[in-house]
């Protein structure tokens, strides 16, 4: 019965998931899904990435936490764009909370949307928002065992980063080892060694984030 309820779950997400791709693809928009353990850096990441870019480009966020609109309201500081979801509990984000709130955003004029999901690397690896990249972060702080530990949320990204590098000296994080175990289970994996407190390694993500692509 539980198999039944999740799969339908599923399938209604991914025919959110597809008409988001559509709308994206329609309207020239690269969407970022983030992934990451709760305080792992990634809304400061976006502060910085945002601050950075917001010249070259027109970008967007949408945050996704269980309570609060304090990460929307780190973003709009910035000059960016922001739009908070609330999931009221939920681990996770819906392509079908993200078709609704597209309408929230100035779509006509935006380059990429980068969307914040909750805090959490088990649950929101399983919901396709109709991305078409997939970033996840990994701070220093977490431990080298967690590509092992939550194969999946590695082994479905494009990229991945890890923050808090300037922490490494403090740490047993392997950061050679980490790398190892992500690209063996994602042998194309893209992988920045960042921190954003300090913007150490950041340049390389700026750039690449803002690549032109077809
Ligand atoms: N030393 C260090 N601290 C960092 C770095 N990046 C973020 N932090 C700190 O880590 C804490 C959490 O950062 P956030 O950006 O809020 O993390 P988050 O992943 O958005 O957290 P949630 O939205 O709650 O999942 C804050 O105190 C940041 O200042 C970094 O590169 N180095
Ligand atoms: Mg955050």
């Amino acid at each position: 019965m539980k198999i039944k309820v999740n799969k339908k779950i599923l399938a209604k997400n991914e025919d959110f998931a597809a008409a988001n791709r559509k709308f994206f693809k329609k309207n020239n928009i690269l969407c970022i899904n983030m992934i990451s353990s709760p305080g792992s850096g990634k809304t400061t990441i976006l502060e910085k990435t945002a601050k950075a870019v917001k010249n070259k480009i027109n970008m967007a966020i949408i945050e996704g936490d269980l309570y609060t609109k304090l990460d929307a309201e780190r973003i709009l500081a910035t000059g960016v764009k922001a739009v908070q979801i609330e999931t009221k509990g939920s681990c996770h984000l819906t392509a079908e909370q993200i078709t609704n709130t597209l309408h929230k955003l100035d779509t006509d004029s935006l380059d990429i949307i980068v969307i914040e999901n909750v805090g959490n690397l088990v649950c929101p690896s399983d919901f396709d928002l109709g991305e078409e990249i997939r970033a996840v972060v990994l701070s220093t702080a977490e431990g080298d065992d967690k590509c092992r530990k939550y194969p999946n949320s590695f082994a479905q990204a494009d990229v991945l980063l890890i923050n808090k590098i300037d922490l490494v000296k403090h740490l047993d994080f392997d950061v050679k080892k980490v790398k190892r175990d992500a690209r063996k289970l994602n042998k194309d994996l893209k992988i920045f060694e960042i921190s954003a407190k300090t913007t150490q390694g950041m340049n390389g993500w700026f750039n690449w984030l803002t690549e032109p692509r077809q």
